[in-house]
């Protein structure tokens, strides 16, 4: 199975790209993660991206807050999909970074989720890397069958917990 790489601007970006992980660890995907800022260490973002493929990975995740480049230069040396993770920070509360991470130009490519969606970044991951693993390809199914089961008996139960209010 290939590989997801997890790529996070800081350390500080932990605690959210850790979720992530998570999701990874669940389907049993093989990862590495690793820290590498399109600012302050520029030359090794782009040599870990423009090796990644020759590397075994099939994704990349990369999650920034602020005047949030790395997805966008990670995308630029590598043809991997890269799913971008648009941070939450203190001032402008993860804006900064939606845009920075999506206004990508044509041809360049950052698959952008949510602001701290470093969860989707990774079922995401996962369902690309499914495409390739039938295996996984099924349980990614089961889980989105439990979701629908675990909706629906919230539904079932729903007069009875009206009653409550
Ligand atoms: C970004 O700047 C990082 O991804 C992080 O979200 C933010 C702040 O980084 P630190 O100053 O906490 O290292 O590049």
């Amino acid at each position: 199975m290939k590989k997801v790489a997890i790529v996070m601007g800081s350390d500080s970006d932990l605690p959210v790209m850790a979720k992530g992980v998570k999701v990874l660890e669940q389907y049993g995907i093989p990862y590495e993660a690793h820290v590498y800022s399109a600012h302050r260490t520029p030359a090794q973002a782009a040599d870990f991206a423009s090796h990644a493929e020759e590397n075994g990975f099939g994704v990349i995740i990369a999650g920034a807050g602020m005047a949030a480049a790395l997805a966008g230069v990670l995308a630029a040396h590598t043809t991997l999909p890269v799913i971008g993770v648009p941070l939450k920070s203190a001032v402008l509360e993860g804006t900064d970074a939606l845009l920075a991470t999506v206004m990508m130009p044509s041809g360049i490519p950052v698959a952008t989720v949510a602001i701290d969606g470093s969860k989707n970044a990774a079922y995401l991951a996962a369902e690309i890397i499914a495409l390739g693993d039938p295996e996984l390809s099924e349980k990614i199914k089961a889980d989105r069958k439990a979701q629908s089961e675990a909706v629906l008996k919230k539904d079932a139960s729903l007069a009875e917990r009206l009653k409550e209010f």
